[in-house]
């Protein structure tokens, strides 16, 4: 299963964020470092693409994607080197496929610690870095050891040393100039700062006005390494409890869209490199998981393992020309859908309708 790791500085509402997102209990409480354990939830993914086929087919079910998200221990400066929780945290972002970066800017005196988001992204970077940087002078050292033995290890070693030059500059390796192929050459080190990334800014309700500033700063920061969101956790939080209907209303009242909830649930789940298929019928709209560049067959595995099996074809068409024509039988009529075989690469966003047979 991979997991995205919410990582920030104490207090800065990692906890909050984890339970809105996954209607989760962690503990959330105003003191540094109310998280001492690690805690994983799952978060639904929801997708306009998905209500729309849904009410074209009137599908009695809709049943989105999730994601996984893990609620980590807070960092301070110098956890690194064993401040705070010190290697807790390490180990536990260690074991994350992707990081979110929870940067705070709420003003709230009953809660201590600094809301500036910059200043915030500086020492989360600085202490991935060092801890980077410390993995990688270990890895060499041992890797050269190993290298008088096996000549092979000479690229990893390469690598090893270009990660450790560009890390002793402050750049964490997500915004690297590095190639793909030291990078991948890296992957054995588990590096702390070559996972993909995003920011979400936890906001006050009275700065979301300036939400796109905010993360533009930070953007910019970042080095346009991920994506960055602005949120107030706390709004989002109070909101996640309403029941749907009411939900949307408020959404719309405050002019918040789906919500900053399904924003960050989204970038988490593409930053995984994952997409969406979707079926639909009367019975049910349903949106289905898989990697980049997968297969038809494979992509038919994720509904049934029969389905792979048995592949014959799969019937195609992209969510937006289905919505446009109105429904499934006109879009047949009309020849706009495809069939596609076993070489087709489905793509972010197709409606399928597999054809199998298991008797084969
Ligand atoms: N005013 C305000 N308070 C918030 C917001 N988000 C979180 N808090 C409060 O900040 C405190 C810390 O929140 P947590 O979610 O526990 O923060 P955390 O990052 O998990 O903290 P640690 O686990 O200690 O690192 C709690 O008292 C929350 O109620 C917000 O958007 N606005
Ligand atoms: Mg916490």
């Amino acid at each position: 299963m991979e997991r995205i790791g919410l990582i920030g500085l104490a207090n800065s509402g990692k906890s909050s964020l984890f339970n809105a997102l996954t209607n989760g209990s962690a503990i959330v409480a105003s003191h540094p470092f109310s998280t001492t354990e690690t805690t994983t939830g799952v978060a639904i993914v929801p997708d306009e693409r998905l209500n729309l086929l849904a009410k074209l087919s009137e599908s009695r079910k809709v049943v989105s994607s999730h994601v996984e998200f893990t609620d980590l221990a807070g960092l301070v400066a110098g956890s690194s080197t064993g401040e705070g929780l010190g290697n807790r945290f390490l180990a536990g972002i260690r074991e994350m496929d992707a990081m979110c970066l929870v940067v705070r800017s709420f003003v709230d005196e009953t809660v201590p610690g600094d809301n500036d988001p910059l200043d915030a992204l500086g020492v989360l970077e600085l202490e991935l870095v060092l801890a980077d940087l410390a993995t990688c002078e270990t890895h060499i050292e041992r890797r050269k050891k190993a290298m008088r033995v096996d000549k092979s290890l000479a690229e990893e070693v390469a690598a090893l040393q270009a990660a450790a030059e560009v890390l002793m500059q402050g750049t964490p390796l997500y915004r690297s100039k590095l190639q793909a192929s030291t990078l991948e050459a890296l992957k054995s080190a588990f590096l702390l700062t070559n996972k993909p990334i995003f920011v979400v800014i936890n906001a006050g309700e009275d700065q979301l006005e300036n939400s796109r500033k905010y993360e533009e700063e930070v953007a910019s920061a970042l080095g346009n390494a991920g994506p960055v969101l602005c949120v107030s956790v706390k709004l989002e939080a109070e909101l996640a409890q309403l029941d749907p209907e009411e939900r949307s209303e408020m959404l719309d009242g405050l002019g918040l869209g789906q919500g900053a909830l399904a924003r960050v649930a989204q970038a988490a789940f593409s930053l995984l490199g994952r997409r969406m298929f979707f079926t639909t019928g009367d019975k049910e709209s349903r949106a289905w998981t898989f990697r980049a560049g997968a297969k038809a067959p494979e992509c038919a595995g994720v509904i049934h393992s029969d389905l792979q099996r048995g592949f014959i074809r799969a019937e195609v068409i992209h969510w937006d020309d289905l919505v446009e024509i109105g429904s499934w039988n006109a879009a047949k009529a009309q020849g706009k859908i495809r069939l596609e075989g076993k070489e087709y690469e489905v793509l972010d966003g197709d409606v399928l309708e597999i054809r199998f047979n298991v008797s084969k």
